[in-house]
């Protein structure tokens, strides 16, 4: 259901529109629907072979002795590397994107339960898993790091012993906001609550799991690799830098991708192993991971302890909100988030509303687990800001004994605040919450709801209603504040116009299913004219686009999208010179209309963009300093990022027997700007929430006391079907980017970050009559159980 209003706000009326022919049918379906897709693991070389890693069974033990020699006896088999031997190559360890290190394949000791020991390559698949159980891995057990609380105790075993001076688990410190002035604000306050809220370990667990194909050519040096990477261009620079093979003999090819979620930003040991495997062995090389490996070993998300506090008035002003935040990263610190921001956008967690002060310490530590941490449509931790301030809005309202709704209403950032600067450094670049907000409230009949939850409670009957407002912090971002390991955060597109009037546009982003190569078509064909169905969009292949930094963070739309519409603009302005040559007047005089120059005050007489394309390639004489072609390149560096946000509303039921949540409904009102395509919108709207209803009510990477991996399998790692999310109710404001060539902003990550406080404070509005205040997430029926017999959420 899709109910889309024009907001209050005037400024947006005009442009609530969708562009480029809207809401059209997804250029990339056809061959997705017909099974014509072509995914890394559909890729076959000639003389391909297949690779399998050996994991550790351990959490934490030293790495005594291997030994590979049956397996290297078996006929099939071409190849076994270890950790001693990648040594010899100094390949053993890899940077990560945070400035740590990690282990390719492991050498002295083994540090999270999945890592990587050694890597078998064999004619095929079967062969090469066969071989595994032929090595012979001697491990002495170590005492495992598994809770983050114990991390950083006296005494606690040294994860990372392999760095100089490291001597003990601690990684950074990181802090946002002014200390002094928040705490004096607390300290004035009338009212203070707390609440230590966990946002427990998750993973994206995307559909295809990750994999690459390697094929080095010994002859003319060129290393050709096909890879699950949502960054083919940031992948080659880094392998070009890691590995020293010279980057222009470098092609990282991402074709199809079932996926990604931020699981295929990180560069794994398995990507770096099918390179290794086929230089040694001079042959293409196959490394697919399969679904536990893929759980247990690559880039998980969340794993923040957060001490949550926010001060207010009696009468509801929320005044300052504080957070400390234990950061689990695991065995290494392998984030992938711009150089200054270990926590990600986490600074962000003041939320949508005007504070007088806000103060974050983030703390990341080593644990005994996989790396990873920021994925799954997080926008760089944004996630875990949003859930903790939507969590406490939830606290305070309570402990005010105040309606959520009204409390929010009454905090908001006001329309005419914007641009907004909030007390930890973010500009957020345009907003107007309360349409928002009453829009959702309206859908959801709020009050009708409250008045069915209070005849229901009298009852004994269990309903939950629960809200959220998020603002999400996207399109990372300005070159000169961003970077990934020194790589600037700007985005490329290259667009041509074929003399018969047909284009391409070449994105160094990279679509997992977001849907790019038709709605980046779309924005050239707002810009040009022309339709969607003529212009092929080329990505994922860095021999045929321009340099760019990948799509993650929700900023394909806010950073290359900039890009299409500038080069668009670009073509448009050549066109006009091309025009006027071949209309015989003079550029000034002509006047634009879609996808045609015509003569100001004679609209009879005009080129359209396929006539001045052919001119532009034919014979006609150009004007001086014009080129014979319809084509530019912009690599666009976006001046801000971009701030979308929306209002949730989640109706729940709980079972009073069983402690089982059902979503009754779910009303989701969007604003990220100017709208591209709307089914696309809502598509990704659909998803991030059946990615929240998961995260709150059953997603869950668990460890036991030795360090195992309770969530590594679908038979563990629950996610949600259509058996467990309702219909969704949709609907949406436009207030676009000011900044922005088109006033889009990112809509990627919205659900994923806005959608889980609704579900829990759903799930605890439900337990009011018990007294439940917080509960940690996921809601499963054995913990709301819990938390209905007055029992704290276990750790
Ligand atoms: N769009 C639009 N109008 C807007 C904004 C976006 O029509 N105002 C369209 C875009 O043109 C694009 C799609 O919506 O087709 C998402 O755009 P954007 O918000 O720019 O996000 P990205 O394209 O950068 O996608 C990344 C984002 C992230 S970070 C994760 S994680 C996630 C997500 O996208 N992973 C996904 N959505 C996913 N959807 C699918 N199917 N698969 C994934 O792996
Ligand atoms: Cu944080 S997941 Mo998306 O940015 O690729």
């Amino acid at each position: 259901t899709e109910l889309a209003e024009r907001p209050a706000n005037p400024a947006a009326t005009a442009a609530d529109r969708p562009i480029g022919f809207g809401r059209i049918q997804r250029k990339e379906d056809p061959r997705f629907v017909r099974g014509r897709g072509r995914y890394v693991d559909d890729i076959v070389l000639p003389g391909m072979l297949h690779g399998a890693i050996l994991r550790s069974p351990m959490a934490h033990a030293r790495l005594v002795s291997i030994d590979t020699t049956e397996a290297l006896a078996h006929p099939k088999v071409h190849a076994v590397i270890t950790g001693r031997d990648l040594e010899g190559l100094n390949l053993a360890w890899a940077p990560t994107l945070s400035a740590d290190v990690q282990a390719v394949l492991a050498t002295a000791k083994v540090r999270f339960q999945g890592q990587e020991v050694a890597f078998v390559v064999a004619d095929d698949r079967y062969a090469a898993r066969d071989a595994l159980e032929l090595i012979d891995v001697e491990y002495e057990e170590l005492p495992p790091v598994v809770d983050v609380r114990r991390a950083l105790d006296p005494g606690a075993p040294v994860i990372r012993d392999d760095k100089e001076g490291q001597t003990d688990n601690h990684i950074f410190d990181w802090e946002a906001g002014d200390r002094a002035e928040t705490d004096a604000v607390f300290a004035a306050a009338e009212v203070v609550v707390s609440e230590e809220v966990v946002y427990p370990r998750v993973h994206p667990a995307p559909m295809e799991t990750c994999g690459a194909v390697a094929d080095y050519d010994p002859v003319d040096g060129k290393l050709t690799l096909y890879e699950t990477t949502q960054a083919p261009h940031a992948h080659r620079t880094l392998f070009a830098m890691v590995a020293g093979i010279p980057e222009h003999k470098i092609r990282v090819i991402s074709p199809d991708i079932g996926g990604g979620f931020g699981n295929k930003v990180g560069i794994y040991p398995g990507y770096i192993l099918a390179v290794v495997g086929s230089i040694v062995t001079g042959r293409p090389v196959k490394w697919m991971e399969d679904r536990s490996e893929n759980l247990m070993s690559t880039s998980f998300a969340r794993d923040y302890v957060m001490r949550g506090e926010v001060a207010a008035t009696r009468d509801g002003k929320i005044l300052a909100v504080r957070t400390q935040v234990l950061a689990d990263h695991g065995a290494f610190n392998a984030t992938a988030q711009p150089t200054k921001y270990p926590a990600g956008f986490f600074s962000i967690f003041t939320g949508s509303y005007d504070l007088q002060a806000a103060h974050c310490s983030v703390t990341g530590v080593y644990t005994n687990k996989a790396p990873g941490g920021v994925a799954y449509a997080c926008s760089f931790r944004v996630t875990e800001a949003v859930y903790l301030v939507e969590r406490m809005v939830d606290v305070l309202a309570a402990e005010l004994e105040m309606d959520p709704a009204e409390l929010r209403l009454r905090n908001f950032i006001r329309p005419e605040q914007f641009p907004y600067k909030n007390k930890t450094g973010w500009e957020y670049d345009s907003g107007d919450y309360e349409p928002t907000m009453q829009l959702a409230l309206r859908m959801a009949g709020y009050e009708e709801l409250r008045r069915e939850q209070a005849e229901k409670r009298s009852r004994g009957e269990l309903m939950g209603i629960g809200l959220s407002f998020f603002t999400e912090t996207v399109g990372a971002g300005p070159r000169k504040h961003m970077d990934i390991v020194g790589l600037g955060m700007a985005d490329g597109a290259e667009v041509r116009v074929h003399p018969t009037g047909k284009a391409v546009v070449r994105l160094s982003v990279q679509s997992q299913g977001q849907g790019h190569e038709t709605t980046f078509a779309q924005i050239l064909a707002e810009e040009l004219g022309i339709p969607p169905e003529d212009i092929d969009v080329v990505h994922g292949d860095t021999d045929q686009t321009p340099f760019g930094l990948g799509t993650y963070g929700s900023r394909s739309t806010p950073v290359s999208g900039g890009a299409v519409a500038l080069a668009a603009r670009k073509v448009k302005e050549k066109a006009r010179a091309i025009a006027a040559a071949m209309l015989e007047t003079r550029p000034e005089d002509l006047e634009w209309e879609k996808g045609r120059w015509y003569v100001k005050g004679d609209p009879g007489v005009g080129k359209t963009i396929a006539e001045i394309a052919l001119g532009a390639h034919g014979t006609v004489e150009l004007p001086e300093g014009i080129d014979g072609n319809l084509d530019a390149e912009v690599t666009y560096d976006p001046p801000n990022l971009t701030f979308p946000f929306g209002a949730y509303v989640c109706v729940v039921d709980v079972d009073r027997g069983t402690g089982k949540v059902h979503v009754r409904r779910f009303v989701a009102v969007d604003d990220c700007g100017t709208r591209i395509n709307p089914m696309i919108i809502e598509g990704q709207v659909h998803g991030g929430l059946a990615d929240g209803v998961g995260m709150a009510l059953m997603e869950f990477i668990g460890f036991d006391e030795q360090g195992n991996n309770l969530g590594g399998s679908f038979m563990d790692y629950l996610i949600p079907t259509a058996m467990e999310v309702p219909d969704w109710e949709t609907g949406h404001t436009v207030t676009p980017s000011p900044h922005h060539p088109i006033g889009a902003k990112g809509i990627g990550e919205s659900a994923t970050v806005g959608s889980p406080p609704a579900v829990v404070n759903a799930v605890v509005d439900a337990l009011a009559p018990f007294g439940v205040r917080h509960m940690d997430m996921p809601c499963t029926p054995a913990r709301v159980w819990e938390a209905m017999q007055g029992r704290p959420t276990p750790p």
